[in-house]
Order: structure tokens, then sequence, then C-alpha cells
């Protein structure tokens, strides 16, 4: 199975104007464009051809580095475009409340601990919400890791790589982590994603 890059689910110039256009034409044209393009690159003669997304992912996780990086940050970007929408952010739906008060100290604290997440993720990485053993957990991981090489399902992940926010936000991550919390996240599809994985 060869990878592709998909459509943006919006146009460039939805997610205005917490990310910009330009973001958006660079990040997911050019940077996700290249996940697509090396890692078809590395898939061919890896033995992972015939795996699905997620098991090239599993697979190649401490045994070929370039192939796990490029394969890990096509899937994390697919879903990041669906963790965004226009008029993103408000209220979280109904299962996902009840286990962000039971798990994680309630929205709040939710809202804190993931953004000091993408804060303290040094250097290039991401933010998570993930569910591990049937619980929410807030984790990070630099560079292309997600949760599930750590026995856990993304639901949420926020892209801490400059590429994600320098251009509309210059340095300041903690400003491009609130707008992304409280203005762009899609919650029906952490919704959904929650309801695949549990
Ligand atoms: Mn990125």
């Amino acid at each position: 199975m060869a990878f592709q890059l998909d459509d943006l689910p919006y146009a460039h110039d939805a997610l205005g104007p917490y990310m910009s256009a330009e973001t958006l034409e660079f990040h997911h044209d050019k940077h996700h464009q290249a996940y697509v393009t090396n890692g078809n690159k590395l898939l061919e003669g890896s033995g992972l051809a015939g795996e699905s997304l997620e098991g090239v992912i599993r697979q190649s996780f401490g045994q070929n580095a370039g192939l796990f990086n490029n394969a890990a940050q096509h899937y994390n970007h697919i879903h990041f475009w669906r963790w965004m929408k226009p008029n993103g952010g408000g209220a979280l739906p109904g299962k996902l409340a009840t286990m962000v008060d039971r798990d994680l100290g309630g929205v709040d604290k939710f809202r804190a601990d993931f953004i000091n997440a993408g804060l303290t993720q040094f250097g290039s990485g991401w933010a998570w919400l993930a569910l591990k053993n049937g619980k929410l957990e807030i984790m990070k991981t630099p560079n292309g890791e997600n949760p599930l090489v750590h026995g856990a399902a993304p639901l949420l992940g926020a892209d801490v790589w400059e590429h994600s926010y320098y251009i509309d936000y210059r340095n300041a991550r903690p400003k491009y982590l609130e707008a992304f919390f409280d203005h762009l996240v899609n919650w029906e599809h952490v919704e959904e994603m929650l309801e695949a994985a549990s």
C-alpha cells in the first residue's frame, strides 16, 4: 500500500486567523507531501509494503528509523488536519467530557496539562491526548513518534514542530497551543477516535 496525500478537509484559508493559508500551504502541501514522497521511497524494499500504515509504524519503530519517521509523520498529519476545523474548540462531546472529568481532573486541568506538554516538549515533537489501558492520558513525544508505539491510541495531537506555528506565531509556542485548543480543535473527530479505540 503506497502512501498518498489527500486534500485538506477544508480550504487553505479556512482556519484563519488562528492558522493561516500560508502555514497550511507549506505544512500540508510541502512538509506532509515530503513525508509521503520519502516514505514511499523507503517503503520499497523494506519488506513492509503490504502492511497497513499503523503496521508499518509499529514494525519499523526502532528498526528502520528513516521509514518510521516518515510513516509516523504521515499518520500524524492525516489526523492533524482532521483534528482541526473552522470555528473549532468549544465544549467537549459527552463521552469525552465524562472521561476527561474521570481521568484528567476536568477540562480546565486537561487544557493546562495538554498545553504544558506541548511547551515542555524540547525541540520538535507532539503533545497528545491518548487512550491507554482504558484511561485517558496526556503524553508528549519527540519528532515523529506517536502513542501507537507506546501501547496507546492517539486521540488528539498538537504538532509542535516550528513549521506548524512559526509563520503565524514566530517563537510564541504558548500562543499557538492556546489558539489550537480554544479555536481549532475538532472535538467531534477526537470523540470518533475515542469511540473507535474503546
Ligand atoms: Mn508537521
